[in-house]
C-alpha cells in the first residue's frame, strides 16, 4: 500500500494516522513541497489519480482513491479491526457527521485565517476566530459524558485533532473556557500514532525556522 501525502498535508495526516491506528504496513511517499507552502511540482501518481491533483492519494493494488474521508471509508471496510467508527448505526452516523464537520465547518475558518495573519485584529480575522471559538464550546458541551468525541476513539477524533493543530498554529487556539476539550487533546495526542506523526511534522516546522505551537513542543525533544 502507498499513501501520497505531504510534510504539511492536515488531510494526509489524517489517512496516515489511520493506517498506522489499524497497524497497517504501508510506503509512505511526502510529495514535493515548496518554500511558498504549494504542493509543486505535483507528484505524478497524485496527477494520475485524482483530478482535484491532492494529496492524500492511496494506491492499494487495483484500488486508487483520493480524499482522507473516502480513504478512511476504505480503511474501514479493508481493516476493520481496531474498529475507528462506533459499532451502533446511530453512533456511527454522528461520528460520520462530526468527522465531515471538522473538515468541512470548522476548518474553513482556519483557512480564512491562512490569509489573515498579517492582520490578526481585522474583522474577518477576529470573526474567524469567533467561529472556531464557538466550534470548541459545541465540543466541550459533548464531552461531558464521554472521553472522546463520537464515543470510542474514532476517525472524528483523528479528523478535528488535525483540523485544531492547524488552528492553533494560525491563531485559534483552545483555551481554559473549553477544559474538556483540552483534556479530550491530551488524550487523543498521547497516542503513539498521533505523537509519531504530528511530531514529524512539528520537526519539518522547526527545521525550517517556522513556529510551533506551544502545546506541542514537547515532540520537539522526543
Ligand atoms: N477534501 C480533501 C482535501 C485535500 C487537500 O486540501 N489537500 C491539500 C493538502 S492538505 C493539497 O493537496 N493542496 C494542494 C493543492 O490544492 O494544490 C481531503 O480530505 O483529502
Amino acid at each position: 500500500m502507498r499513501l501520497f501525502t505531504g510534510p504539511l498535508s492536515m488531510f494526509g495526516a489524517k489517512a496516515q494516522i489511520a493506517m498506522l491506528e489499524k497497524g497497517i504496513s504501508f510506503d509512505c511517499v511526502m510529495v514535493p513541497f515548496d518554500r511558498d507552502d504549494n504542493y509543486e511540482p505535483k507528484h505524478p501518481e497524485v496527477l494520475r489519480v485524482n483530478p482535484k491533483r491532492q494529496v492524500p492519494v492511496l494506491i492499494d493494488g487495483d484500488v486508487e482513491l483520493f480524499d482522507s474521508t473516502q480513504i478512511f471509508e476504505y480503511l474501514e471496510d479493508r481493516f476493520p479491526t481496531p474498529p475507528l467508527w462506533p459499532a451502533a448505526i446511530a453512533d456511527r452516523a454522528r461520528a460520520r457527521q462530526l468527522e465531515l464537520k471538522s473538515d468541512e465547518v470548522f476548518f474553513p475558518h482556519v483557512v480564512r485565517l491562512f490569509g489573515l495573519q498579517h492582520d490578526m485584529q481585522s474583522p474577518p480575522a477576529v470573526a474567524a476566530c469567533a467561529a472556531c471559538a464557538r466550534f470548541y464550546e459545541a465540543l466541550e458541551a459533548l464531552l461531558a459524558d464521554r472521553d472522546y468525541l463520537a464515543g470510542p476513539y474514532s476517525y472524528a477524533d483523528i479528523a478535528f485533532y488535525m483540523a485544531h493543530v492547524f488552528a492553533d498554529r494560525k491563531g485559534a487556539s483552545m483555551t481554559q473556557a473549553t477544559p474538556r476539550l483540552l483534556a479530550w487533546r491530551d488524550r487523543v495526542g498521547a497516542r503513539a500514532p498521533v505523537r509519531n506523526v504530528v511530531g514529524t511534522m512539528m520537526k519539518f516546522l522547526a527545521d525550517n525556522s517556522r513556529p510551533v505551537p506551544v502545546f506541542l513542543q514537547p515532540l520537539l525533544r522526543t
